[in-house]
Protein backbone atom coordinates (compact mmCIF):
# COMPACT_ATOMS: atom_id res chain seq x y z
CA UNK A 1 0.00 0.00 0.00
CA UNK A 2 1.03 3.60 -0.43
CA UNK A 3 0.20 5.84 1.68
CA UNK A 4 0.76 10.31 0.28
CA UNK A 5 1.72 12.82 3.01
CA UNK A 6 3.41 15.90 4.01
CA UNK A 7 5.54 16.09 7.28
CA UNK A 8 3.55 19.05 8.42
CA UNK A 9 -0.16 17.63 8.17
CA UNK A 10 -1.76 16.97 11.41
CA UNK A 11 -4.29 14.51 9.65
CA UNK A 12 -1.51 12.91 7.85
CA UNK A 13 0.60 12.36 11.03
CA UNK A 14 -2.32 10.55 12.37
CA UNK A 15 -2.66 7.98 9.68
CA UNK A 16 1.43 7.59 10.40
CA UNK A 17 0.85 6.81 13.76
CA UNK A 18 -1.63 4.19 13.19
CA UNK A 19 0.69 2.82 10.75
CA UNK A 20 3.43 2.18 13.10
CA UNK A 21 0.58 1.15 16.03
CA UNK A 22 -0.18 -1.08 14.23
CA UNK A 23 3.17 -2.58 13.08
CA UNK A 24 2.23 -1.72 9.33
CA UNK A 25 5.64 -0.01 8.76
CA UNK A 26 6.37 -2.85 6.15
CA UNK A 27 2.99 -3.45 4.14
CA UNK A 28 2.28 0.76 3.72
CA UNK A 29 4.81 2.87 1.65
CA UNK A 30 4.90 6.53 2.91
CA UNK A 31 5.31 8.95 0.01
CA UNK A 32 5.48 12.81 0.31
CA UNK A 33 3.32 14.58 -1.85
CA UNK A 34 3.58 18.15 -3.37
CA UNK A 35 0.39 19.84 -2.17
CA UNK A 36 -0.36 23.52 -2.81
CA UNK A 37 1.14 23.60 -6.16
CA UNK A 38 -0.42 24.22 -9.76
CA UNK A 39 0.14 21.44 -11.95
CA UNK A 40 1.06 19.06 -9.21
CA UNK A 41 1.65 15.62 -10.52
CA UNK A 42 -0.03 14.45 -7.44
CA UNK A 43 -3.41 15.76 -8.36
CA UNK A 44 -3.14 12.80 -11.18
CA UNK A 45 -3.01 10.63 -8.19
CA UNK A 46 -5.29 12.01 -5.76
CA UNK A 47 -7.58 14.69 -7.64
CA UNK A 48 -8.53 16.73 -4.68
CA UNK A 49 -4.76 17.34 -3.90
CA UNK A 50 -4.81 16.34 -0.09
CA UNK A 51 -3.09 14.55 2.29
CA UNK A 52 -3.60 11.51 4.10
CA UNK A 53 -4.30 9.54 0.69
CA UNK A 54 -3.82 5.68 1.14
CA UNK A 55 -3.61 3.70 -2.10
CA UNK A 56 -4.56 -0.01 -1.30
CA UNK A 57 -2.80 -3.18 -2.58
CA UNK A 58 -5.61 -3.46 -5.14
CA UNK A 59 -4.70 0.17 -6.28
CA UNK A 60 -8.26 1.94 -4.51
CA UNK A 61 -7.35 5.18 -3.33
CA UNK A 62 -9.13 6.69 -0.77
CA UNK A 63 -8.74 9.80 1.34
CA UNK A 64 -9.35 11.51 4.32
CA UNK A 65 -7.76 10.78 8.10
CA UNK A 66 -10.90 9.33 9.57
CA UNK A 67 -11.58 7.01 6.89
CA UNK A 68 -8.07 5.95 6.04
CA UNK A 69 -7.48 5.01 10.41
CA UNK A 70 -10.29 3.10 10.79
CA UNK A 71 -9.38 1.17 7.52
CA UNK A 72 -5.79 0.56 8.39
CA UNK A 73 -6.53 -0.25 12.32
CA UNK A 74 -9.57 -2.76 11.03
CA UNK A 75 -6.94 -4.62 8.50
CA UNK A 76 -6.17 -7.47 10.85
CA UNK A 77 -9.54 -7.34 11.97
CA UNK A 78 -8.89 -6.51 15.36
CA UNK A 79 -9.26 -2.24 15.85
CA UNK A 80 -7.32 -0.88 18.95
CA UNK A 81 -8.76 2.73 18.01
CA UNK A 82 -11.68 2.28 16.32
CA UNK A 83 -13.67 -0.02 18.96
CA UNK A 84 -17.11 -1.43 18.05
CA UNK A 85 -17.72 -0.12 21.79
CA UNK A 86 -17.32 3.46 21.00
CA UNK A 87 -19.48 3.56 17.79
CA UNK A 88 -22.18 4.21 20.27
CA UNK A 89 -20.34 5.70 23.07
CA UNK A 90 -22.02 9.25 23.07
CA UNK A 91 -19.65 10.32 25.71
CA UNK A 92 -16.53 8.94 24.10
CA UNK A 93 -18.21 10.29 20.65
CA UNK A 94 -18.40 13.99 21.91
CA UNK A 95 -14.93 13.50 23.03
CA UNK A 96 -13.55 12.64 19.85
CA UNK A 97 -15.64 15.14 17.73
CA UNK A 98 -13.96 18.13 20.42
CA UNK A 99 -10.60 16.85 19.39
CA UNK A 100 -11.25 17.04 16.22
CA UNK A 101 -13.19 20.25 16.03
CA UNK A 102 -10.21 21.96 17.71
CA UNK A 103 -7.63 20.32 15.54
CA UNK A 104 -9.37 21.54 12.69
CA UNK A 105 -9.15 25.57 14.37
CA UNK A 106 -5.25 25.13 14.86
CA UNK A 107 -4.56 23.31 11.43
CA UNK A 108 -6.71 26.54 10.12
CA UNK A 109 -4.46 28.47 11.91
CA UNK A 110 -1.06 26.96 10.97
CA UNK A 111 -2.56 27.30 7.23
CA UNK A 112 -3.40 31.16 7.42
CA UNK A 113 0.52 32.07 9.12
CA UNK A 114 1.85 29.74 6.21
CA UNK A 115 0.24 32.43 3.96
CA UNK A 116 2.57 35.52 3.43
CA UNK A 117 2.28 38.14 5.85
CA UNK A 118 0.48 40.77 3.98
CA UNK A 119 -2.12 38.05 3.07
CA UNK A 120 -3.00 36.83 6.26
CA UNK A 121 -6.35 37.82 8.27
CA UNK A 122 -5.68 38.98 12.03
CA UNK A 123 -9.46 38.27 12.48
CA UNK A 124 -9.36 34.86 11.55
CA UNK A 125 -5.29 34.66 13.64
CA UNK A 126 -7.60 35.66 16.58
CA UNK A 127 -10.62 33.91 16.24
CA UNK A 128 -8.78 30.53 16.01
CA UNK A 129 -6.02 31.38 18.83
CA UNK A 130 -9.08 32.00 20.85
CA UNK A 131 -10.75 28.61 20.09
CA UNK A 132 -7.74 26.34 20.07
CA UNK A 133 -7.88 28.17 24.36
CA UNK A 134 -11.42 27.27 24.73
CA UNK A 135 -10.41 23.91 23.78
CA UNK A 136 -7.20 23.43 25.81
CA UNK A 137 -9.63 24.72 29.21
CA UNK A 138 -12.40 22.39 27.85
CA UNK A 139 -9.67 18.85 28.12
CA UNK A 140 -8.04 20.30 30.94
CA UNK A 141 -11.37 20.11 32.57
CA UNK A 142 -11.64 16.41 31.59
CA UNK A 143 -8.35 15.69 31.75
CA UNK A 144 -8.44 13.33 34.55
CA UNK A 145 -11.84 11.70 33.34
CA UNK A 146 -11.76 7.66 33.05
CA UNK A 147 -12.21 8.22 29.79
CA UNK A 148 -9.02 10.46 29.36
CA UNK A 149 -6.83 8.14 30.97
CA UNK A 150 -8.33 4.40 29.46
CA UNK A 151 -6.87 2.99 26.35
CA UNK A 152 -6.29 5.35 23.58
CA UNK A 153 -8.53 5.94 20.77
CA UNK A 154 -8.55 7.75 17.44
CA UNK A 155 -10.18 10.99 20.10
CA UNK A 156 -6.83 10.77 22.39
CA UNK A 157 -4.62 10.36 18.84
CA UNK A 158 -5.95 13.76 17.84
CA UNK A 159 -6.11 15.62 20.90
CA UNK A 160 -2.26 14.81 21.14
CA UNK A 161 -1.72 15.86 17.87
CA UNK A 162 -3.57 19.23 17.97
CA UNK A 163 -1.86 20.16 21.67
CA UNK A 164 1.56 19.27 19.84
CA UNK A 165 0.76 21.09 15.99
CA UNK A 166 -0.35 23.97 18.29
CA UNK A 167 3.20 24.14 20.24
CA UNK A 168 5.21 23.45 17.07
CA UNK A 169 3.62 25.97 15.06
CA UNK A 170 4.24 28.54 17.31
CA UNK A 171 0.63 28.99 18.74
CA UNK A 172 1.66 28.17 21.58
CA UNK A 173 2.03 25.51 24.27
CA UNK A 174 -1.65 24.64 25.22
CA UNK A 175 -0.52 23.18 28.68
CA UNK A 176 1.15 25.95 30.43
CA UNK A 177 -1.15 26.46 33.53
CA UNK A 178 -3.35 23.31 32.80
CA UNK A 179 -1.40 21.18 35.17
CA UNK A 180 -4.09 18.39 34.38
CA UNK A 181 -3.82 18.57 30.61
CA UNK A 182 0.31 18.97 30.79
CA UNK A 183 0.39 15.52 32.54
CA UNK A 184 -1.99 13.82 30.18
CA UNK A 185 0.44 15.12 27.04
CA UNK A 186 3.54 14.18 29.22
CA UNK A 187 2.32 10.29 29.11
CA UNK A 188 0.87 10.32 25.34
CA UNK A 189 3.70 11.74 24.07
CA UNK A 190 5.98 8.79 24.69
CA UNK A 191 3.89 6.44 22.63
CA UNK A 192 6.56 5.44 20.03
CA UNK A 193 4.15 6.50 17.09
CA UNK A 194 4.40 10.12 18.72
CA UNK A 195 7.77 10.33 18.97
CA UNK A 196 8.55 8.66 15.41
CA UNK A 197 6.02 11.18 13.27
CA UNK A 198 6.78 14.45 15.40
CA UNK A 199 6.05 17.62 12.56
CA UNK A 200 9.11 19.79 11.20
CA UNK A 201 9.05 22.74 13.27
CA UNK A 202 7.77 24.95 10.80
CA UNK A 203 4.84 27.10 10.55
CA UNK A 204 3.08 25.24 7.56
CA UNK A 205 0.00 22.53 7.82
CA UNK A 206 0.26 21.75 3.99
N1 LIG B 1 -10.59 16.15 6.64
C1 LIG B 1 -9.34 15.84 5.99
C2 LIG B 1 -8.45 17.08 5.97
C3 LIG B 1 -7.20 16.87 5.13
C4 LIG B 1 -6.47 18.19 4.89
O1 LIG B 1 -7.01 19.27 5.06
N2 LIG B 1 -5.19 18.08 4.52
C5 LIG B 1 -4.40 19.26 4.22
C6 LIG B 1 -3.08 19.19 4.96
S1 LIG B 1 -3.29 19.45 6.68
C7 LIG B 1 -4.10 19.29 2.73
O2 LIG B 1 -3.95 18.25 2.14
N3 LIG B 1 -3.99 20.47 2.13
C8 LIG B 1 -3.66 20.61 0.74
C9 LIG B 1 -4.74 21.28 -0.06
O3 LIG B 1 -5.75 21.71 0.54
O4 LIG B 1 -4.61 21.37 -1.27
C10 LIG B 1 -8.66 14.68 6.73
O5 LIG B 1 -9.00 14.43 7.89
O6 LIG B 1 -7.83 13.98 6.12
Amino acid sequence: MKLYVTYGSPYARLARMIVIEKGLEDSVEIIEAKTRTPDSPYYQINPSGRVPYLVDDAGLGMEDSQLICAYLDDLDGKPRFHEASHTSDWTYLRFEFAARSMCDGIAVWGREMARPENERSPTTLAHEAARAQRMADFFEDRATDPLMQGPPGMAHLILAVAVEMAHKRGLGDLTIGRRRLASWMHSISDRPSMRKTVPPQTRSTR
